[in-house]
C-alpha cells in the first residue's frame, strides 16, 4: 500500500506538524481526534492513548492482519503498529526491546498491556508446540489480575502489584517462551479496604462462582457480605464485574497454565483460609488478654485440609488489639506467599528450556500513580514507583536524547525540561532520603514511633522543596496539614501521606522483632498455618521458618522495594525503549467524555509537550550508518549490491540519490539523523517499490526460463 505524501501530513503524528506545537493545539488535536474516536496519536514513535472507556471497533483480527508487518506511518496510529514495529525491529537488528506503558491509575496501561500481548499472540509465526507456550502467556493475564487486581475509587479493575513480563522469541519470530517479574503487591488489602474498594477480584470469584462441592469441601457460603475481610469496603457488586463469569474464565486458565487438581485444591484452600481467618474472633480476658475461643471460622482453617487436629488455642498475655494485628499480618503473609507462588508456578509453565540464541520484548504494567482522599504505605511505594519510571522515561528521551546530539556533534539548542530526579532522590537517597529515616526509626530499638519518625523527616528534609510537613505546611502549599501527615509534591500532583499508626508498621511488615515474639504465643497456628498449606514455596522446616521471618525483618520493605526497582531499571536500560503514553479522559469512567482539564494535567506533568519539542527541533530518526546502508543500499548504483569504502561515505551517496535536501538530515559520528517522518517513510516506500520490482523481475525471469 502506497500513501502520498499529503495524506500523512495530518495531525495523527505531532511532530509531522510545523505551526501546531502549543499546548492548546496538542489538546485540541487530541479531543478532535478522541471525538471521532481515534483514541492514538503518535509523537514520533512514542505512542499516546486516550482511555475511551468503551469498547471500540478496532481491536479484531482483521485490524491485526491490517497491521501486520506494515510500514508504522503506512496506517491510522495503533497499539497493535507499535506492536508490529518492535517486533520487527527486534528481528531485524537482532535486539532486546521493551514497551514502557505508563499513565495513572485508570488510564489503560493494562488494557494497552494486553492488547500488544494478543497482537503476538494472533500475528507471530506458529507451531503446535507454540501454540502451548502462547496460550499459557495469554491466560497468565486472567490469573494473576484475579489474584492481583481489585476495584479501587479510581479503577475497577486496578493492578495492585507491578508486573513486568518478558517475551522470548526465537530468530525465526516464533513466541518461545515468557517470564513475569512481580513488584510490592498491596497485601494489606486482604485484611483491609477503603470504602467503595473490594478485596482482590479472585476472593468474590472464589464465594460468588465456586462450585457448591468445592464450597462445601471450604466451608465457605455463597455470601461475600459474610467475610469481615471485605468489609468495609462493603461493595462486592460492581456492574462492570461479574464474579461469575470470571471465576469460570479463572478456572479454564489454571487448567491452560498446568495447574493440576491438587494445585488448584491447595490454591483455594489457602484463598479460603484467609477469608476464614479473617473472621477468626478474638474476646478480652477479665485481664484484657486476648482468647480465642473454639470458633466456627478457625475449626474451617484447620479442616480444609483436614491433617490435624481441631485447633484451640488461648493467646495469652497479648491484647486483643496485638492478637487481631497478628491474625492480620498472617492473613497477609500466607497471600502474599501464595501470589509468589502463583508468579513462580506460571514461570515455570512458561520457561522456554530450549539453549538457543533468544531477543525479548519486555512488556511493563505497573500501578500507575494514585492520589486517594486517604494515601498511605502503599500509595507512597506506589507513586515513588511512578516518579522512578518517569525518571526513566526523561534519562532515555528528553536528556538521552540531546546528550546524544552532542555526543555526535550536531549543533543543537537544549529543550528545557521538569527533571524529576531531585523527587527521587528525596525518596530513596542513601542515608538522607524518606525510606533511609523509616528504615531507621523501625530498626532503631527503644522508644520510636510514627511522630518521632515524622519529626526526624521535619529535621532531615524540611528545607526540601518538594516536601511538607504540618509545621511548613502553610507557608509552603498555603495548605494546612494534620499532624501525622506528610505531603509531597510528586511530579504528577501532590499528595498527601499519613503516617500515624501505618507507615512504620506497613514498613516492618509483619515481621517485627516484637511480632515474632508474638508469634510464639501463635506457634502452632503459625505453624499450622503455613506448614499445612505450604505447596512448595516455604520450607517446611520449622527452623528455617523462622530463620525466614528473621531474614524478611532485616531489610525494610520499602528498601526491598527500591532494591528492586533498581534492578528494574538496569533490566529496562539494557533494552531498546519504546513508549505508550496512557492518558485518562475522564474522572468517572464515562464513555467519550474528555475532560480537557484532567487531559491537561497530565500531558503536562508526562513532559509530552517537552517530548514533542525535542522531537521537533530534533530528528525524528537515526539509524547507525552501517544499518542505513544495509537497508537501502539497493535504491543506489553506487552501494549496490556493495558499499567497499567507509559507511558514512556510503550513507551520504546514497542519501544525495534519494535527493534529500540538505535540511532533512545531519552526519553525526557513528549515526545518519533524520528530521522528518516524512523523509525516512519516502526512502522505506521506495525500498518497498524497488523489493516489488525485484520480486516480480525475478517472477518473470523464472517464467521465462521455464
Ligand atoms: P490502568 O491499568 O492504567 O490503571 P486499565 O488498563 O485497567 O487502567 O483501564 C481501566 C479501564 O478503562 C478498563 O477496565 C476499561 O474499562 C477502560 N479502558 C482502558 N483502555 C481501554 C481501551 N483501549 N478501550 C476500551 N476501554 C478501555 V491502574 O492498574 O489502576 O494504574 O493501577
Ligand atoms: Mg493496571
Amino acid at each position: 500500500m502506497i500513501v502520498t505524501l499529503s495524506e500523512t501530513l495530518d495531525f495523527r503524528d505531532f511532530v509531522l506538524l510545523d505551526a501546531h506545537n502549543s499546548e492548546t493545539a496538542f489538546l485540541d488535536n487530541l479531543k478532535k481526534r478522541f471525538t471521532e474516536d481515534l483514541i492514538y496519536t503518535y509523537i514520533g514513535t512514542l505512542l499516546i492513548s486516550v482511555n475511551p472507556y468503551k469498547e471500540l471497533d478496532i481491536y479484531t483480527k482483521k485490524q491485526m492482519d491490517l497491521y501486520m508487518g506494515v510500514n508504522f506511518f503506512e496506517l491510522p496510529p495503533h497499539i497493535y503498529a507499535l506492536a508490529d514495529n518492535v517486533y520487527h525491529t527486534m528481528l531485524s537488528e537482532a535486539n532486546n526491546n521493551f514497551i514502557l506503558i505508563s499513565g495513572e491509575s485508570g488510564a489503560g496501561k493494562t488494557e494497552a498491556s494486553k492488547k500488544i500481548l494478543q497482537y503476538y499472540a494472533v500475528s507471530c509465526p506458529s507451531s503446535t508446540l507454540l501454540d502451548t507456550v502462547r496460550d499459557r502467556m495469554l491466560m497468565s493475564n486472567p490469573v494473576l489480575e484475579a489474584f492481583g487486581n481489585a476495584k479501587t475509587m479510581k479503577n475497577d479493575n486496578s493492578s495492585r502489584f507491578g508486573k513486568y513480563m518478558d517475551i522470548q522469541f526465537d530468530c525465526q519470530g516464533d513466541a518461545v517462551g515468557g517470564h513475569i517479574l512481580s513488584y510490592l503487591l498491596e497485601k494489606s488489602r486482604v485484611v483491609h479496604q477503603n470504602h467503595g474498594e473490594r478485596n482482590f477480584h479472585i476472593f468474590y470469584q472464589l464465594v460468588e462462582g465456586g462450585e457448591e462441592d468445592l464450597l462445601r469441601h471450604l466451608g465457605l457460603e455463597k455470601d461475600t457480605k459474610r467475610y469481615k475481610s471485605h468489609s468495609p469496603g462493603e461493595c462486592s457488586n460492581v456492574s462492570s464485574i461479574n464474579d461469575k463469569n470470571d471465576w469460570k474464565t479463572v478456572k479454564n486458565a489454571l487448567s491452560v497454565i498446568d495447574f493440576d487438581a491438587n494445585d488448584i485444591e491447595h490454591l483455594f484452600g489457602i484463598i479460603a483460609s484467609v477469608l476464614h481467618l479473617g473472621n477468626v474472633h478474638f474476646d478480652g480476658d477479665t485481664k484484657g488478654y486476648a482468647t480465642l475461643n473454639t470458633n466456627a471460622a478457625l475449626r474451617w482453617v484447620s479442616k480444609i485440609e483436614a491433617k490435624s487436629e481441631e485447633v484451640k488455642l488461648v493467646l495469652s498475655p497479648f491484647t486483643v488489639d496485638h492478637a487481631i494485628y497478628a491474625r492480620d499480618a498472617l492473613a497477609k503473609a500466607i497471600y502474599g506467599r501464595a501470589f509468589t507462588w502463583l508468579v513462580n508456578r506460571i514461570n515455570e509453565s512458561l520457561e522456554n528450556k530450549d539453549s538457543g540464541r533468544k531477543t525479548v520484548i519486555g512488556l511493563l504494567d505497573i500501578y500507575g500513580f494514585e492520589v486517594f482522599s486517604v494515601n498511605s504505605f502503599e500509595q507512597f511505594c506506589i507513586n515513588y514507583c511512578n516518579e522512578k519510571l518517569q525518571q526513566l522515561f526523561i534519562q532515555l528521551t528528553l536528556k538521552a536524547e540531546q546528550e546524544e546530539y552532542e555526543a555526535e556533534g550536531i549543533g543543537w539548542e537544549p529543550v528545557q525540561f521538569f527533571n524529576n530526579k531531585i523527587i527521587c532522590d528525596l525518596v530513596e537517597e542513601k542515608h538522607r532520603g524518606i525510606i533511609s529515616v523509616l528504615d531507621e526509626e523501625c530498626m532503631r530499638p527503644g522508644d520510636a514511633t510514627d511522630l518521632t519518625f515524622l519529626d526526624k523527616l521535619e529535621e532531615k528534609m524540611g528545607n526540601h522543596p518538594h516536601f511538607v510537613t504540618y509545621k511548613l505546611a502553610d507557608k509552603k502549599t498555603r495548605k494546612s496539614l494534620e499532624r501525622g501527615d506528610f505531603r509531597l509534591l510528586h511530579y504528577a500532583g501532590e499528595v498527601t501521606y499519613c503516617v500515624v499508626g501505618k507507615r512504620r508498621r506497613k514498613n516492618t511488615s509483619q515481621m517485627s522483632v516484637n511480632l515474632r515474639n508474638m508469634f510464639s504465643g501463635f506457634q502452632n497456628l503459625l505453624f499450622y498455618m503455613i506448614y499445612s498449606f505450604s505447596i512448595g514455596f516455604i520450607d517446611k522446616n520449622n527452623d528455617l521458618l523462622y530463620k525466614n521471618i528473621k531474614d524478611v525483618s532485616a531489610l525494610g520493605v520499602a528498601t526491598q522495594f527500591k532494591n528492586s526497582l533498581l534492578r528494574l531499571t538496569e533490566i529496562l536500560t539494557a533494552k531498546e525503549a519504546w513508549y505508550v503514553r496512557c492518558l485518562k479522559s475522564n474522572d468517572n469512567k464515562q464513555p467519550g467524555k474528555f475532560d480537557e482539564v484532567l487531559v491537561r494535567h497530565q500531558v503536562k506533568y508526562l513532559g509530552l509537550m517537552e517530548h514533542l519539542r525535542v522531537r521537533r527541533a530534533g530528528f525524528a530518526y537515526r539509524r547507525r550508518y552501517e544499518v542505513f546502508l544495509k537497508r537501502y543500499k539497493a535504491l543506489c548504483p553506487a552501494t549496490w549490491p556493495h558499499w567497499k569504502g567507509v559507511p558514512s561515505d556510503g550513507v551520504e551517496k546514497l542519501v544525495q540519490h534519494l535527493g534529500y535536501q540538505p535540511d532533512e538530515y545531519k552526519m553525526g559520528k557513528t549515526k545518519i539523523f533524520i528530521r522528518y517522518a516524512r523523509t525516512l517513510f519516502a526512502t522505506e516506500d521506495a525500498f518497498e517499490i524497488s523489493t516489488k520490482i525485484e520480486t516480480c523481475w525475478r517472477g518473470v525471469q523464472a517464467r521465462k526460463e521455464r
